[in-house]
C-alpha cells in the first residue's frame, strides 16, 4: 500500500480533523454559554487539540517537511514513536518528557484516590447508609493528615491532566526543531556554566 503522505490523503485527513476538532471546541463554547457555566470544558479540550496539532502541523512545519508528521496507521504510529524516540538516543532523558510522564502518572493516582473515595462513600455495601462529604474529609485526614476538599480535587485533576497533555506537546516540539542531539547529552548543560567553563 502506498504511504498516505504520497497521495496527499494524510494532509486532507489532517485539515479535516483539525477543522472538526476546532469546530467542536467552539460548539462546546456555545453550550457552556447556554448553560451559564465556565469555559473549562472547551479550554481542556483545546489543550488536547494543541497536542494533536503539535504532532501533525507545528512540528512538521518547524522540521521543514510534512513527512515528519505523525502517521495515522495502527502499526505506523507505533513505529514513528519508537523511531523518533531512538533518534534522540534515549527519549526518557528529555526533561519535558519526564514532566509529562510524571503528570500522567500523578493524574492516574489522583483519579484512583478520588474514584475510590467517592465509591466508598456513595456506594456502600448493601444495608449500609450512603456517607457524607464529612466522612470523605475524615478518611484522608486520618490517613495522610490532609484533605484537599471536594471542589479542589477536581481542580487538581484538571490541572494534572492538562499539564500532562501540555508537556507532551512541549517534549515533542523541542525534539528536532530546538534540540537535535541525543537527550542524554542535554544533561551536560551544567558543565557549560560560566563558573567552570
Ligand atoms: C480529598 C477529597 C476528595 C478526594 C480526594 C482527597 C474530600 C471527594 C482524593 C484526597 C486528596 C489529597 C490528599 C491530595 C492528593 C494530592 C495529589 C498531588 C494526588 O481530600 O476531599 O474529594 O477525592
Amino acid at each position: 500500500m502506498a504511504p498516505l503522505k504520497e497521495g496527499g490523503l494524510w494532509q486532507l485527513i489532517t485539515i479535516c480533523a483539525t477543522g472538526a476538532f476546532c469546530s467542536w471546541a467552539l460548539r462546546e463554547v456555545e453550550i457552556c454559554r447556554k448553560l451559564g457555566i465556565g469555559l473549562h470544558v472547551p479550554f481542556g479540550f483545546s489543550v488536547a487539540i494543541l497536542a494533536y496539532v503539535t504532532l501533525v502541523i507545528f512540528r512538521p512545519l518547524l522540521m521543514g517537511a510534512w513527512g515528519h508528521g505523525f502517521p495515522y496507521g495502527i502499526m505506523s504510529h507505533l513505529d514513528w514513536v519508537s523511531n523518533t524516540g531512538y533518534q534522540y538516543l534515549h527519549f526518557h532523558y528529555n526533561p519535558a518528557h519526564m514532566l509529562a510522564i510524571t503528570f500522567f502518572f500523578t493524574t492516574t493516582m489522583a483519579l484512583a484516590l478520588h474514584g475510590s473515595l467517592i465509591l466508598s462513600s456513595a456506594d456502600p455495601k448493601a444495608g449500609e447508609p450512603v456517607k457524607t462529604s464529612e466522612h470523605e474529609n475524615t478518611f484522608f485526614r486520618d490517613v495522610v493528615g490532609y484533605s484537599i476538599g471536594a471542589l479542589a480535587i477536581h481542580r487538581l485533576g484538571f490541572f494534572l491532566a492538562l499539564s500532562a497533555a501540555f508537556w507532551s506537546a512541549v517534549c515533542i516540539v523541542i525534539s528536532g526543531p530546538f534540540w537535535t542531539k541525543g537527550w542524554p547529552e542535554w544533561w551536560g548543560w551544567w558543565l557549560n556554566l560560566p563558573v567552570w567553563r
